[in-house]
C-alpha cells in the first residue's frame, strides 16, 4: 500500500487518545523523523507526487482527525500535513441550509415520523471527506435539522446493510465504531466548537475544542451537553451477521442552553436559540469501517482504513478544519408553511474572503514546516495573488508577539467597511473599520 494508505492507517494511532499509545508505538517506529521528512521534501524524493502548492490536487489523504496529543509523531503528522494540504486558489463554497421551526413536538426516539421530520428537507448527500473528485461512497447519508425554543434537532439516515456497533461506554473514542459524528462552531471563528460522536448502540461522545489539534488544541473530553436526547433506530437487525440490514437512523435533540454557551461571553448553561437568519458552521461526518466475520462476530478487517464521508466536503481528510464546514441558517419560519417556502439560503460573502485568508494561515504553516519559522512577508509565501470584489486594500502580515495576524480590508456589498483576520492559529475574527487598529 501507498503513502496514503499508511497515512490512514497511522491517523487511527493518532485520533485515540485513551488507547493510543500503544498502537503509536506499533506504527510511529515506521515513520521518518521530522528532520528525516524535511531532508526527504528538500531532496524533492516527495515532490514528484505530493501537490505541495495547492491547486486542484492539493489534498492527499492526512492523519489529522487524531486526538493524541503532544507527541512527536503528532507534530510530524502535522508537518507533513501542513505541507501538503493546501485550500484551492479558487473558492469552494461550503453547503448550506436553513433549518426551520419545528411545527409541533419531536419525540426523541430513532423513529423521523413526525410531521415535522417529513417536511425537513434532506441535505444533499453526504460525499467523501476528501470531496466529490473522490469515489462516491459506498452508502447513503444525509441529514435534515429543526428547531424549537430549546433544542437544535439533528436526524440522520445512514444506508447500511450491515448494522454493527461494539463500544457502550461514553465518552470512549467512538468513531473506532461506525458512528455518526456532528461539529458545531456558533461563531465560526474555527476555536471553540463542540463535537458529538454516536454508534448504533446510542453510545455518545461529547468533547470540546478549544482549538483544532493542528493549532496545539487538547480536546476536553469532560465537556458534557446536559439534557441532551439521542436515539438510534435500527432498519433490520444490530449484531446479526445472519441478515442484511437497510439503514440505521440517528435522532439527537442539542439543548440551546449547551449549544449557545459555545459563544464567546456566555456563561455555561446559559445559552439561546440563535436570532432569526443567524448562521452557524456545522458540519456533520460518517466513519465506516470494513468488516469480516471472526467466529460469527462483525469484526473490522485489520490494518483496512474507515471511510470518512461527510456533509460539507473538507478537501483533506481532517475534521477539524472548520472553515470549510457548511453553514446552517435559522429561520422562525415553521417548516413546511408558506412562509418557510419563502426562505431562502444566503451565503454569506464573507466566505470568499474566509478562503483566502486561509490560504494565506495554510501557507505560512508549509513555510514554518520548511523554514522553521513563519514568513514575516507575504511576498516569500508561495501564493497567487489574492483577489476578490470586496477587498478595498491588499492583504497586509502583521506580526504579533507571537505569531502574526493577516488582515483583509473589506467593504461589503452595503458599505459596511470592515477588516477580516486570521491569526497563525487559524482563528478568524471580524474586526469593525472602526475599532483601534493594533500591530501599525
Ligand atoms: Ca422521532
Ligand atoms: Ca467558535
Ligand atoms: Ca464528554
Amino acid at each position: 500500500m501507498g503513502f496514503r494508505q499508511r497515512r490512514r492507517t497511522a491517523q487511527i494511532s493518532n485520533r485515540g487518545q485513551s488507547s493510543g499509545i500503544g498502537l503509536q508505538q506499533r506504527f510511529a517506529p515506521h515513520w521518518p523523523s521530522l528532520g528525516q521528512t524535511l531532508a526527504l521534501l528538500a531532496t524533492g524524493f516527495w515532490l514528484g507526487y505530493l501537490p505541495l502548492c495547492g491547486g486542484p490536487g492539493g489534498s492527499l489523504g492526512s492523519g489529522a482527525r487524531g486526538v493524541g496529543l503532544g507527541s512527536v509523531a503528532w507534530a510530524e503528522d502535522q508537518a507533513i500535513e501542513n505541507l501538503r494540504v493546501r485550500p484551492d486558489p479558487k473558492f469552494l463554497p461550503p453547503k448550506g441550509y436553513v433549518c426551520f421551526r419545528a411545527g409541533g413536538t419531536i419525540t426523541v426516539d430513532g423513529k423521523l415520523d413526525e410531521t415535522a421530520w417529513q417536511q425537513a428537507a434532506w441535505t444533499d448527500d453526504f460525499v467523501d471527506i476528501e470531496g466529490s473528485a473522490k469515489p462516491a461512497p459506498r452508502f447513503r447519508t444525509r441529514a435534515r435539522m429543526l428547531w424549537d425554543d430549546e433544542y437544535f434537532y439533528i436526524a440522520a439516515e445512514l444506508e447500511e446493510p450491515h448494522a454493527w456497533g461494539t463500544l457502550t461506554e461514553h465518552d470512549a473514542v467512538i468513531f473506532h465504531d461506525n458512528d455518526f459524528e456532528v461539529f458545531v462552531d456558533p461563531d465560526g471563528d474555527c476555536h471553540r466548537y463542540g463535537e458529538f460522536e454516536i454508534n448504533t448502540l446510542n453510545t455518545g461522545w461529547d468533547l470540546l475544542l478549544p482549538k483544532p489539534y493542528k493549532d496545539g488544541g487538547q480536546a476536553d473530553n469532560g465537556w458534557e451537553i446536559p439534557g441532551l436526547k439521542t436515539a438510534i433506530g435500527i432498519d433490520g437487525t444490530l449484531n446479526d451477521p445472519t441478515d442484511t440490514d437497510r439503514r440505521w437512523v440517528v435522532e439527537l435533540a442539542f439543548p440551546w442552553k449547551v449549544l449557545g454557551a459555545l459563544l464567546p461571553g456566555v456563561e455555561p448553561g446559559q445559552g439561546v436559540a440563535p436570532a432569526e437568519g443567524a448562521q452557524w458552521r456545522v458540519n456533520f461526518s460518517r466513519v465506516e469501517w470494513q468488516h469480516e466475520l471472526v467466529e460469527g462476530k462483525y469484526s473490522k478487517v485489520p490494518k483496512q482504513p474507515e471511510d470518512n464521508w461527510v456533509w460539507s466536503p473538507q478537501y483533506t481528510i481532517n475534521m477539524h478544519r472548520p472553515e470549510t464546514w457548511g453553514v446552517v441558517q435559522f429561520s422562525k419560519a415553521r417548516v413546511g408553511t408558506r412562509p418557510a417556502r419563502e426562505v431562502r439560503y444566503k451565503p454569506d460573502p464573507l466566505l470568499p474572503i474566509r478562503w483566502q485568508l486561509s490560504r494565506v494561515y495554510y501557507a505560512q504553516q508549509a513555510h514554518r514546516a520548511r523554514h522553521g519559522a513563519y514568513a514575516t512577508e507575504l511576498t516569500q509565501l508561495d501564493l497567487t495573488r489574492l483577489e476578490d470584489d470586496l477587498l478595498t486594500g491588499p492583504l497586509t502580515l502583521r506580526k504579533q508577539d507571537i505569531g502574526y495576524e493577516v488582515w483583509a480590508p473589506v467593504r461589503l456589498p452595503g458599505g459596511e467597511e470592515m477588516t477580516c483576520v486570521i491569526d497563525h492559529e487559524s482563528k478568524f475574527t471580524v474586526r469593525q473599520a472602526n475599532a483601534p487598529q493594533s500591530g501599525d
